[in-house]
C-alpha cells in the first residue's frame, strides 16, 4: 500500500478523452465544462433554477431558489412540488421509452428477468397501493431490508409514490442494527423477503427482522411486508406480517403519485459517524432528484441506447441514486444483480457485461482489486475471456482507487478507449461531487480531478483558510448544493456540529483529507480526517466497532480499534482489546479472537468484523488517561515506534501489543 501512495504522488501519467467520446458528449471538452462553470459563479441560483427546471417535472413550479435563513439548514425549490416516482416513470409514458427495458435483473442464479419502464410503472404503482391498504401513509418512515432484486427497488419507488419516507438498511446489518434503525426512525412498517441468496446461499433476512423486533423498543411497527424470494418457508407473525402475494391482491395497477413539498424527506439513510451511534442523513425530494438524474447526463453522459450497471447495493446511497432513482429517472436501462463478484466465479462481472452488452459500468476499487487478485492466480477469469467491446464509460465509487488497479481496469477492461470516472462523494452528498467528466477532463489515475460545476470545492487549513495547490487540507464545499443532506434525523445539533463547525464558519466538512496538483489543481482525496474507517468502500466508525466489543460485557474490558492499510479492502479493522482475564495467548488467543469476531458481526454485521484482534494487558494511554490512537495505529501497520512516546504512561505495553496472535 506505501507503495501505491508513493506512486499516487509522483503519478504524471494524463489520459485525455477520446476526440470521439469528446465530440458526442453533452458536456463537450473542457470548454464546455467551463462555460457551466462560469454560468454557476455569475448567477448561483439562476445557474439550479434553470436546471431544475428543465430536469424535474413540477407538479407545482417553485418561486424560491434557495433559501438560507436558517443556514445551515438549507431549502431548496422550498415552494415547488413534485413526486420522485413520477419523475422515474410515469414521466417516461407515451414516449419511446415506456417499452423500453428498465431493469434487466440477473439473479444469483443466473436467471434473467426483463421489466420495461411501463411494467415497472404498473408494479410499483401495484405495490403502492398495498402500502396504502396497510395504512401507511405520506410523512410515514418504512424500514426497506431487501435483497437486490427488482422488488427491492419497487420497495423503495412505491414509498417515494404515497410520500412514505424510506429507510433502506443493508441486508448484510445484523438484528440490532435493524433494531436501532427502526427504533431512530419511529418506522410503521418493514418491508423484507424471507431469503436472500448471495453467491449460492440462501440467508435469512425475516427472522433477523423478527429477531431485530423482539429487541424491543419496536412498538411503532404494525406491519412486515415479505417478498417471497425462495421457497423456503418463513415465520409469519398473524396480524402483522403479511407476504406480498397477500397484500398484493386485488390491488389495482395505477395510483396517482402524491405531490409532495421539494423538502419533503424522501429517505433517511443511516451511515456510520465519528460517535458510537450511526446518523440517519435525511435527504429531500426535489434537489435529490434534480441531482441524481443530471449526474447521470453529465458524468455518465448516458444517451437512450446505453445499456448501464452500477453493482452496488441498494442498501448504500451508491445503490440509491444510481440503481434505485438516476438511471430510471434519465430513462436508461439498468442491470441490477442479485449476487457476487465471485460466484460462479471471479469472472461473473466480465461474463456478464458481454452478455447484457453493457455500455456503462459503475463499481467499486475494492471490487477491481479482488477481480485483479483472481484473474493473476487463474487465466480463465482474466477479464480478455470476455467481450467487452460494449463498454463507453467505467466508473469507480467509494474509497480511492490506486493507480495500479486504475491502470488495469482501464486496460483490460477498458480496452484503452474509455474514460474512467472517479467520482468522489457521499452518502452526505447525495450524488456526485468531484469527478472528471468522460468527454472533457484528461484523466489521472488515482485522481477524482474536478468538482461538477456548480460544486464549490476547495481545500482549507483548520481555521478554513484556502491552502495553495500542492499543499494538503481538509476538503470542504463553501455553498450549499441542492442534493446535500437537510438534517440528521432526530438530531439537528448533530448535523451542525459534524458538517458545519463552528471553526470554519459556514462551511460544509467532507470528513476527508485532499490535496490538489500543482500542476492543474486536481483534487486527490487522502483519507477519512475523523475516526471513519474506510473497509472495501464500506464506512464504518471505530467507536461503533469499540461500543460493539465493550458490549460483551462477559469478556471485554476495553477496546480500541483503529484502520490500517490494506491491498485488497483499502483499509483493514484492528482493534486492541484488554479482556477481564488474563491475557491471553496462542490457541486461547485464537479461539477468543474468533469469538469477538462473531460477536461483531451480530451487534453491527459482517462487514464490522475485525481482521487483526491483539490483547493486551492495557491500551498505551497518556497520564490523563487518553488512549494515544496514533501509537495503535502505527503498531497496526507494523511500523516501528518513532513518535514521541514521553506521555505514554505505561510503555511496556506497546511491545506486547505488537504481538501477532
Ligand atoms: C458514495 C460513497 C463516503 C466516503 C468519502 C470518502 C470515500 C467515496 C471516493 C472516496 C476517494 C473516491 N470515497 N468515493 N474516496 N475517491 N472516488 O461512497 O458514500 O459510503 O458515504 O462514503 O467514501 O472517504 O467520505 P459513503
Amino acid at each position: 500500500m506505501s507503495s501505491n501512495i508513493e506512486s499516487v504522488l509522483v503519478e504524471n501519467r494524463v489520459f485525455p478523452p477520446p476526440e470521439a467520446v469528446v465530440k458526442a458528449a453533452r458536456i463537450s471538452g473542457m470548454a464546455g465544462y467551463e462555460a457551466l462553470c462560469r454560468e454557476a459563479e455569475q448567477d448561483f441560483e439562476g445557474f439550479w433554477a434553470r436546471l431544475a427546471r428543465e430536469n424535474v417535472v413540477w407538479n407545482k413550479p417553485f418561486s424560491r431558489v434557495l433559501d438560507e435563513s436558517n443556514a445551515p439548514f438549507y431549502k431548496w425549490f422550498d415552494d415547488g412540488e413534485l413526486n420522485a416516482s413520477a419523475n422515474c416513470l410515469d414521466k417516461h409514458m407515451g414516449t419511446p421509452t415506456e417499452n423500453k427495458a428498465a431493469i434487466v435483473f440477473e439473479a444469483d442464479d443466473g436467471k434473467v428477468t426483463t421489466v420495461t419502464f411501463k411494467e415497472l410503472l404498473a408494479r410499483v404503482s401495484q405495490f403502492a397501493n398495498a402500502l396504502k391498504a396497510q395504512g401507511i401513509k405520506k410523512g410515514d418512515r418504512v424500514i426497506v431490508y431487501m435483497p437486490m432484486t427488482i422488488e427491492g427497488v419497487i420497495a423503495m419507488q412505491a414509498c417515494a409514490r404515497i410520500g412514505a419516507t424510506h429507510s433502506v438498511v443493508f441486508g448484510g446489518f445484523s438484528a440490532k442494527a435493524l433494531n436501532e434503525r427502526i427504533i431512530d426512525a419511529g418506522a410503521v412498517a418493514v418491508i423484507t423477503a424471507n431469503f436472500q441468496m448471495r453467491g449460492g446461499k440462501e440467508l435469512p433476512l425475516k427472522s433477523i427482522v423478527d429477531e431485530g423486533i423482539a429487541m424491543g423498543g419496536c412498538e411503532c411497527i404494525k406491519s412486515v411486508l415479505v417478498f417471497q424470494r425462495t421457497a423456503t418457508p418463513c415465520n409469519m407473525v398473524a396480524g402483522r406480517d403479511k407476504t406480498f402475494d397477500e397484500v398484493l391482491q386485488g390491488q389495482s395497477t395505477t395510483c396517482a403519485p402524491e405531490p409532495v413539498g421539494a423538502e419533503h424527506p424522501l429517505f433517511i439513510l443511516y451511515t456510520s459517524g465519528s460517535t458510537g451511534k450511526p446518523k440517519g442523513v435525511q435527504h429531500a425530494t426535489g434537489g435529490y432528484l434534480l441531482w441524481a438524474n443530471l449526474t447521470m447526463q453529465w458524468t455518465f453522459d448516458v444517451k437512450p441506447s446505453d445499456v448501464f450497471w452500477c453493482t452496488a447495493d441498494i442498501g448504500w446511497i451508491t445503490g440509491h441514486t444510481y440503481v434505485a432513482y438516476g438511471p430510471l429517472a434519465a430513462g436508461v436501462t439498468q442491470v441490477v444483480f442479485e449476487g457476487i463478484p465471485t460466484y460462479p466465479n471471479a469472472g461473473r462481472f466480465w461474463q456478464m457485461i458481454e452478455k447484457h452488452k453493457v455500455t456503462i459500468f459503475y463499481t467499486a476499487p475494492t471490487a477491481i482489486r479482488s477481480l485483479i487478485k483472481a484473474a493473476d492466480s487463474d487465466e480463465k477469469v482474466h477479464p480478455k475471456n470476455w467481450d467487452l467491446s460494449s463498454l463507453r464509460i467505467l466508473g469507480s465509487v467509494g474509497e480511492p482507487i490506486n493507480p495500479e488497479a486504475w491502470m488495469w481496469y482501464h486496460r483490460h477492461v477498458g480496452g484503452e478507449r474509455c474514460p474512467i470516472v472517479d467520482t468522489f462523494w457521499q452518502t452526505e452528498t447525495g450524488g456526485h461531487m468531484i469527478t472528471p467528466l468522460p468527454g472533457a477532463t484528461p484523466l489521472v489515475p488515482g485522481s477524482c480531478t474536478l468538482p461538477l460545476p456548480g460544486i464549490m470545492a476547495a481545500i482549507v487549513d483548520e481555521a478554513g483558510h484556502d491552502v495553495p495547490n500542492g499543499a494538503g487540507g481538509i476538503l470542504v464545499v463553501k455553498r450549499p448544493w441542492p442534493s446535500m443532506i437537510r438534517t440528521i434525523w432526530n438530531d439537528p445539533e448533530r448535523f451542525k456540529k459534524s458538517y458545519f463547525p463552528e471553526e470554519l464558519k459556514g462551511l460544509y466538512l467532507a470528513g476527508d483529507g485532499a490535496v490538489r496538483s500543482a500542476d492543474r489543481g486536481y483534487f486527490r482525496i487522502t483519507g477519512r480526517i475523523d475516526d471513519v474507517l474506510n473497509v472495501s468502500g464500506h464506512r464504518m466508525g471505530t467507536m461503533e466497532i469499540e461500543s460493539a466489543l465493550v458490549a460483551k460485557t462477559d469478556l471485554v474490558a476495553e477496546a480500541a480499534v483503529v484502520g490500517r492499510p490494506d491491498d485488497l479492502t483499502g483499509e483493514a479493522i484492528c482493534a486492541f482489546v484488554v479482556l477481564k482475564r488474563p491475557r491471553p495467548t496462542g490457541e486461547e488467543a485464537k479461539q477468543i479472537a474468533n469469538e469477538l469476531r462473531n460477536w461483531v458481526a451480530k451487534e453491527i454485521g459482517p462487514i464490522a468484523k475485525p481482521k487483526d484482534i491483539r490483547f493486551g494487558d492495557n491500551l498505551p494511554k497518556t497520564r490523563s488517561g487518553k488512549i494515544m490512537r496514533r501509537l495503535l495505529r502505527s503498531i497496526a501497520k507494523g511500523e516501528a515506534i518513532t513518535q514521541d512516546t514521553s506521555t505514554l504512561e505505561n510503555p511496556a505495553i506497546l511491545e506486547q501489543l505488537a504481538q501477532t496472535n
